[in-house]
């Protein structure tokens, strides 16, 4: 099936997209990625690369607002895979048309860290990193903003969006990113975050990890004395939620324990109209 008819250019490509049901589409210039940390430009995957498309599906509302978050997440993962596809049908029809493509999924891989690569010292808690930030290379674009909450803001749909993004070797004409001033800093993510994570003025990887990943409020212990208040932790954890039907559990729809930071979240033009009035609360298994 040729979707392309060989007619490679930006316009093609994303009325294309747009066909396939995703939500938004923005192309940006490898040379003019903007990188994080750790810093992982497109020419690291392919030296020969010259665009990446970046494409973003919205997550349903209802999922946002529901009673459980595992049901949040079965959505999610949906997403993603509209989001996959879409990439890998693309993919392949660019490297027909000779342009060599590498499609990157919407979940995983990342790359694991358990030590610091500038130090060789082991981290406290281990970090993970992707082969390319799909909300630099969103904002590279001008899709959207990084807020406070630290995730992509779009006018449309604020926080709740789920991203991928393809790398071409294809010259196309790239979106220029934009100053959207979407954040309202209203600090209503800071104030919801239950992991402390968000701070006023800054977002820490560790203790979003450790509360997303398992559902704990603690950092592993760092010295002696905090691990009577880490064991008491685990107890508590351990008389109230079964692991092993939890994880295999998480095995067949993905793993969230939290998703406060996005619900917290007033932005996004698409959701006035049906947006509830009152966020309810949303169970997940870390409430111990
Ligand atoms: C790894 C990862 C995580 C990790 C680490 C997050 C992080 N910020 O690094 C954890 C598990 C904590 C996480 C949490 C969440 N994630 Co996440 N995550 C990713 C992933 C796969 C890679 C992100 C990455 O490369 N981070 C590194 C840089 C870019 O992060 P940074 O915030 O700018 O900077 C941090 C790092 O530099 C880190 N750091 C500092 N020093 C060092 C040293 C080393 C060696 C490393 C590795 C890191 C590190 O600390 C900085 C923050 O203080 C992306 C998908 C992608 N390919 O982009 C999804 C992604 C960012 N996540 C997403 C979501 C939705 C979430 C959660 C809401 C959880 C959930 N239920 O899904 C929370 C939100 C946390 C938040 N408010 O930012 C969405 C965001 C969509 C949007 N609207 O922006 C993405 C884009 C997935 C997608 N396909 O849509 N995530």
């Amino acid at each position: 099936m040729k979707i392309l008819n060989n007619i490679v250019n930006a316009e093609t490509i994303k009325a294309w997209i747009l066909d396939q049901v995703i939500d938004l589409v923005g192309i940006a210039d490898t040379d003019n990625l903007i990188l994080a940390h750790p810093p992982r430009p497109a020419a690291a995957l392919m030296p020969t690369a010259r665009s990446v498309i970046v494409m973003a599906v919205a997550h349903s509302l209802g999922s946002v607002y529901a009673p459980d978050i595992m049901l949040w997440t079965r959505s999610k993962m949906q997403t993603s895979r509209l989001l996959d596809e879409t990439a890998e049908k693309l993919g392949r029809q660019l490297e027909r048309a000779g342009f060599l493509t590498l499609p990157i999924s919407a979940d995983k891989p990342v790359e694991i860290f358990k030590n610091d690569p500038a130090t060789g010292k082991k981290f406290r808690q281990t970090r993970t990193a992707a082969f390319l930030s799909f909300k630099h290379a969103a904002v590279s674009c001008g899709m959207g903003e990084i807020g406070r909450n630290n995730l992509l803001l779009t006018p449309e749909f604020g926080p709740h969006q789920r991203l991928c993004a393809i790398v071409t070797e294809a010259p196309l004409e790239p979106d220029p990113s934009k100053d959207l001033d979407l954040c309202c800093g209203c600090d209503k993510c800071v104030k919801a975050c239950p992991s402390g994570a968000l701070k006023p003025d800054r977002y820490d990887v560790d203790p979003c990890f450790v509360y997303w990943s398992m559902g704990f409020k603690r950092l592993p212990p760092a010295s002696i004395k905090e691990w009577p208040g880490y064991i008491k932790m685990l107890r508590r954890h351990m008389q109230q939620r079964d692991f092993l039907v939890e994880s295999g559990q998480a095995y067949i729809t993905d793993v969230d324990y939290c998703i406060e930071c996005m619900r917290a979240c007033l932005i996004g033009e698409s959701w006035k109209k049906i947006r509830p009035k009152v966020l309810p609360l949303q169970k997940s298994s870390a409430q111990v």
